[in-house]
């Protein structure tokens, strides 16, 4: 049996790509940190048989000498490095955290692989806030990088890693370039599904209004089940390389906003500017949406929009959930709560 490891198993991703090796008959390995609750986070919401199946290694990403243990028992086929702190927002409040798991941890993995484990292929979660201060729209392979927060420069740091090891000693490290992707277990501090909970409340009558930082921002959103795919296709490739996810087009926060209400019945209209600016129901004129600084980031990433056709050429990916599609499942996942 194939065997697969996945750091950060207990995370969005983690989730939709467990399934997915599960159904493809892989031994599925994963690396959980552990929490006074011995909590298995996302993994919990997945069916106990299926549960069952995930064989848990307890241990932290910035500890090699678990790290090394790990991949020296196990070797496996495949390793999905999707370990991280992923909040770029953190990120900036700790960013020497965010580079030890981030870029200590990306080196632990390289260097266990390519002393226990020179056969396996890697996939390291790189990300399109790589390109941060974009210098081209939409972004490719090629676009120059220009990260614009800590996080950003954690994972150019790990992008480089594995280049320089992919070049330097003949390993299997592919690099996935993926734009933000989303999900009903997406963590809720990510803007996407923060929103589908105060809309979900607010029509519950369970929150009056939702706050906001930065309304202007624009980012490319697919649905992570997509993406986890496009992960495995990458280490299924003839050789290992570096491909951009992306859906290819892009939406203001403010139009995930309004997306996610029409959910729910309610028409929203704007009114006033930058700090001042508020979402109110067309119809009640009551205020659902406000504008509070504590959300907005030192230096954010205005626009993101990729550009997945060497992925569609060279690897048949393609995204299948459009956005509206993605804002509706996460909608009814919420009034489903
Ligand atoms: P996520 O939900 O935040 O999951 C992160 C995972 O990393 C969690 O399982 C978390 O464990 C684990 N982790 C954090 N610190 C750790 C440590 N010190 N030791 C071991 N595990 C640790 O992120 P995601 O959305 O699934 O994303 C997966 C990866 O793709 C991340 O590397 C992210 O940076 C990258 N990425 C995400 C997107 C996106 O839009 N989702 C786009 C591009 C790249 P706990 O459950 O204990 O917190
Ligand atoms: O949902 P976000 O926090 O995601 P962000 O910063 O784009 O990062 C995500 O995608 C990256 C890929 O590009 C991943 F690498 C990363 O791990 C993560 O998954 O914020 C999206 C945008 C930002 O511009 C932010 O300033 O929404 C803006 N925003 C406005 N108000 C807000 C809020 N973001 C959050 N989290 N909360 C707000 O209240």
């Amino acid at each position: 049996m194939k065997k697969a490891l996945i750091t950060g198993i207990s995370g969005q991703d983690g989730y939709y790509l467990s399934q997915l090796l599960l159904e493809k008959g892989y031994e599925v390995h994963g690396l959980v940190r552990r929490n006074s609750q011995l909590s298995i986070g996302n993994l919990s919401k997945l069916d106990e048989k299926i549960q069952k199946k995930i064989i848990i290694h307890w241990g932290d990403i910035t500890d090699h000498c678990i790290v090394e243990k790990i991949i020296k028992d196990i070797k496996p086929k495949e390793m999905y490095h999707l370990a991280a702190q992923s909040f770029v927002g953190l990120s900036f409040e700790n960013p020497r955290h965010t580079y030890n798991v981030n870029i200590d941890g990306t080196l632990n993995v390289a260097n266990a692989v390519r002393e226990f484990s020179p056969k396996t292929r890697v996939y390291f979660a790189a990300t399109s806030e790589m390109f941060g201060k974009v210098q081209e729209t939409p972004q490719n392979e090629k676009t120059p990088f220009y990260p614009r927060s800590p996080y950003g420069v954690s994972k150019l740091a790990g992008f480089w890693t594995m280049k320089n090891y992919r070049e330097s000693y003949g390993l299997f490290m592919s690099n996935g370039i993926l734009f933000n992707h989303e999900s009903e277990v997406r963590g809720p501090e990510f803007v996407t599904r923060k929103i589908c909970m105060a809309v979900a409340n607010i029509s519950k009558k369970k929150q009056e209004y939702l706050e906001l930082g930065n309304m202007d921002s624009r980012r490319d959103w697919g649905h992570a089940a997509d993406y986890v795919y496009g992960m495995w296709l990458m280490l299924q490739y003839k050789k290992p390389d570096d491909f951009v996810l992306a859906t290819g087009e892009n939406h203001s926060v403010r139009d995930f906003v309004e997306r996610a209400f029409k959910e729910v019945g309610i028409d929203i209209g704007w009114e006033g500017k930058e700090l001042n600016e508020k979402g109110f129901d067309k119809k009640t004129k009551k205020v659902l949406v406000k504008v509070n600084p504590e959300f907005f980031r030192p230096a954010d990433v205005e626009v993101l929009k990729g550009n997945y056709s060497k992925a569609k050429k060279q690897l048949g990916w393609k995204p299948r959930i459009t956005f509206n599609k993605l804002v509706k499942v996460m909608m009814q996942n919420e009034l489903n709560q």
